[in-house]
């Protein structure tokens, strides 16, 4: 079998990462910045699902762009200095591409995230890298850390865990764990007791992880910069014993600090399965309270409980220190890298104005909420369409007989036949071959004071003329003074002598159920005397919808005054006709669609041609 390298990470060691764990690689990039590495650690990614790519990731302030193969073999091609391989494949698929990986000569580490592998496969794993000389770290581990150097993955947390624990710089202390989540315990405690870690790997909770305490306990020894060693075992397996061994038989010399985890499983009167899959004590030997036994004996120091590991850390260090074993360098800051944004949010470490403000619709929870109604409740208290537009335009959920007269609304102004200016430009646009969403536009562009835009208009000048107190004639002798059209007044085809019977429809309902309907009836007095002018001078379809929506919006309750005003103010009548003709629109575009309809080219003999006649000096 090939020889195993001592120093699995440099400041130079370059990774390939399988899978695409952004996030872990972007923390890893960060931590190689705040560790001044002059490059990343991360040279690719690994991942069969996509074709060949390219990532965006931060290098402190900058953007750079990491390649993504889809093939193991042209990653490893393309970058031939990668000697380590972090393998975020899942279990399904971890056994493979890690056999795969040691195909690869220049790879001398794999880090095998993945839980749940089967035994037998991190057997034939082990067997291999044995015989090929690759280090195993895990599985199911968060891999490890080498201050100042390299971090595998998601180890030692985010950013601000890795300046809090300062990582970015080696210390004096190597440690080695099973619990990944420990080891981050570790790093806290170390970086406060001590010059800080030097190493740290977690080598996983398995039965069988790919490599064992003391590969990396014997390393450590065989490190210079290493000059104490800490051990966190746990209860389940014999791997600490020998550590023992390797202390009697001076194998081990520098100072090595240990606890085993699981002391208290002697409280349980039957055997107990600790979270990793091989913390179980299956004989004696294997129990915590037994191996912190051997390992004092064996001239470990071990303290009394977890509590006092911190403590037992501080006074072997101190001793080293006094002895002049380890000369505490002198503390550097590291360089800054800018935090997340969403991140910094996150902390509530900085705001920034919003660019957009809403408060009618938020689909960001688990369910879509209409001015603060979910939709499910939309439903369930089946408040309709009308109810609907209701919330989304108003904010209110109206009573019954609103909903219902928007409805209503919606469904006279739906159509009123193919000649009317908009539904005119909507067919013209469909023969000239357009699709749905330009024809609808064009035939909606026509809407506006003279063709069914006159709702607030209506709304407006009838209700500035009631509450001024004017009489009907008053006014009616104002506007004609003034020479304005009064708006919702007026039909090209209606007339007192051929009523349009939508208006009577809508008349009848509001009649029956709106509980004031002063300014319909204003302008109903007003339609008396515009009619005995003219007979088409009518209260025409936008000028009911929009005197009775003032009433409307003034009494069913919802709406103070000035919120009343404030919607007509700002058009919301109008919408009305726009949203309910749309229907017409677009069946008018799908009825020339259906019709095959070609290229509407407008008669000669129905256009006056009106030109300058022929001047002649
Ligand atoms: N005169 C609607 O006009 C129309 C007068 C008026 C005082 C008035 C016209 C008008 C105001 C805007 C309005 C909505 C253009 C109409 C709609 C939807 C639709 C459409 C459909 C659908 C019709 C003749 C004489 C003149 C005028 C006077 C006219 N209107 N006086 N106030 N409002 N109304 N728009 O027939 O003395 O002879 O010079 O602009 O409410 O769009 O179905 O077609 O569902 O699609 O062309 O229902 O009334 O009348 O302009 O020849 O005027 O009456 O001053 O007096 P006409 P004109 P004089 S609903």
């Amino acid at each position: 079998p090939i020889a195993k390298a001592t120093s699995l990470f440099s400041k130079h060691t370059k990774s390939i990462v399988w899978g695409m764990q952004t996030r872990a690689v972007q923390g890893m990039l960060d931590f190689d910045y705040v560790c001044s590495r002059e490059e990343p650690s991360v040279a690719a990614m690994v991942y069969p699902f996509t074709g060949d790519h390219k990532q965006k990731y931060y290098w402190g302030h900058k953007e750079i762009l990491l390649p993504v193969y889809k093939n193991m073999s042209d990653a490893m091609k393309k970058h031939p200095d990668v000697d380590v391989l972090i393998n975020f494949a899942s279990l399904r698929s971890a056994f493979d591409s890690t056999m795969e990986t040691m195909q690869y000569p220049q790879i001398q580490t794999i880090a095998i995230i993945a839980e749940g592998i089967p035994e037998a496969h991190t057997r034939k794993i082990i067997k291999a890298a044995d015989e090929k000389g690759v280090n195993i770290i895990g599985p199911a581990t968060v891999g490890g850390i080498k201050p100042g150097c390299f971090k595998i993955g998601n180890t030692g947390g985010m950013l601000d865990n890795i300046l809090a624990s300062k990582l970015y710089r080696p210390g004096s202390v190597a440690y080695v764990s099973r619990s990944g989540g420990m080891s981050n315990e570790l790093n806290n405690i170390i970086s406060r007791t001590t010059d800080g870690v030097f190493e740290g790997v977690a080598i996983g909770g398995d039965r069988y992880p790919g490599s064992v305490f003391t590969d990396h306990v014997l390393r450590y020894q065989d490190t210079p910069g290493v000059k104490m060693i800490v051990v966190l075992g746990e209860i389940g397996g014999t791997e600490e014993y020998k550590i023992c061994q390797g202390i009697k038989q001076g194998r081990i010399t520098k100072p090595v600090v240990s606890w085993c985890i699981g002391t208290c499983a002697t409280m349980f009167s039957s055997e107990v399965q600790f979270g990793h899959a091989g913390a179980c004590a299956n004989q004696a030997s294997e129990t915590a309270s037994a191996k912190n036994k051997a390992l004092k004996e064996a001239g470990a120091f071990v303290p009394k409980s977890f509590d006092e590991l911190g403590e037992i850390i501080t006074s072997v260090y101190d001793d080293l220190v006094a002895k002049g074993v380890i000369v505490p360098a002198e503390e550097m800051p590291p360089p800054t890298v800018p935090m997340d944004y969403s991140w910094a949010r996150e902390l509530g470490l900085i705001r920034k104005p919003a660019s957009f403000m809403t408060s009618i619709c938020d689909e960001r929870g688990q369910e879509l909420i209409y001015a603060g109604m979910p939709i499910t409740e939309v439903f369930k208290s089946e408040i309709g369409l009308g109810g609907t537009l209701g919330l989304l335009w108003f904010q209110r959920r109206l009573p019954r007989y609103a909903c219902q007269f928007i409805e209503m609304c919606l469904m006279v102004t739906a159509d009123h036949g193919p000649a009317v200016s908009g539904a005119h430009n909507t067919i013209v646009c469909a023969r000239a071959g357009k699709d749905l969403i330009s024809c609808l536009t064009s035939g909606l562009l026509t809407i506006g004071d003279r063709f069914g835009g006159a709702l607030d208009a209506a709304a407006k000048q009838f209700s500035k003329a009631f509450d001024s107190g004017m009489l009907p004639m008053e006014f009616v002798n104002k506007m004609k003074k003034d020479g304005k059209l009064i708006m919702g007044i007026g039909h090209r085809v209606k007339s007192i002598n051929n009523p349009d019977m939508r208006v009577q429809i809508l008349k009848d309902f509001v009649k029956q159920h709106f509980p004031s309907t002063q300014m319909l009836d204003y302008a109903l007095d007003v339609e008396k005397i515009t009619t005995s002018k003219k007979p088409n001078l009518i209260l025409n379809v936008d000028g009911f919808i929009g005197v009775a929506f003032v009433d409307l919006l003034r009494t069913c309750g919802g709406f103070t005054r000035d919120e009343a005003d404030e919607f007509v103010e700002i058009g919301a009548l109008n919408g009305i006709f726009v949203l309910g003709r749309s229907m017409g629109f677009i069946g008018h575009y799908l009825d020339q669609k259906r019709l095959k309809q070609g290229l509407y080219r407008h008669p000669w003999d129905d256009i006056s041609y009106v030109l300058p006649e022929h001047m002649s000096m």
